[in-house]
């Protein structure tokens, strides 16, 4: 026994090198903000995050809102509620956290910009670790793209 746990405490130890390890990054895809009606107070945005190393969402910043905040939705007694994940989100390394909708997801807090198809809406997330990433993220219609096609001919 006494070798196994030699070599496994032997890996943990390289993890955690800071020359052996590639810096922490965290790839961002599949970024889109739900289309919202002229004089909504508020808009969600949805992405997937994979982080490289464990780390953790902290903070979500826009010019297009008020203000910016980690949200989770969750059903209890049988209601829909939201509410602010203050500590932000963990991220698992290598593992792909999506926020979509009816789960966790931003929320822009007061537009500054009418939040209409075909815009888009810039985002800036920070990491615990990882450097912070400004994206874009294009405005689209909550509609699944296969019901559009009902309404077309
Ligand atoms: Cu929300």
């Amino acid at each position: 026994m006494k070798p196994l746990f030699a070599v496994f405490a032997l890996t943990l130890a390289a993890g955690c090198a800071p020359a052996t390890q590639a810096p922490a990054a965290v790839a961002v895809t599949g970024a889109w903000c739900r289309a919202a009606p002229v004089g909504a107070l508020a808009g969600g945005c949805y992405l997937t995050l994979t982080a490289s190393a464990d780390d953790r969402l902290v903070s979500v910043a826009t010019p297009a809102a008020k203000r910016a905040e980690i949200h989770s939705m969750d059903m209890t007694g049988g209601v829909m509620r939201m509410r602010q994940l203050k500590d932000g989100l963990a991220l698992p390394a290598g593992k792909a956290v999506t926020l979509k909708p009816g789960a966790e997801h931003l929320m822009i807090i007061g537009p500054k910009q009418v939040l209409a198809a075909g815009g888009a809406v810039p985002l800036t997330l920070t990491f615990k670790k990882a450097p912070p990433q400004t994206i874009s993220a294009p405005i689209r219609d909550a509609a699944a793209p296969a019901m559009q096609h009902h309404g077309g001919h």
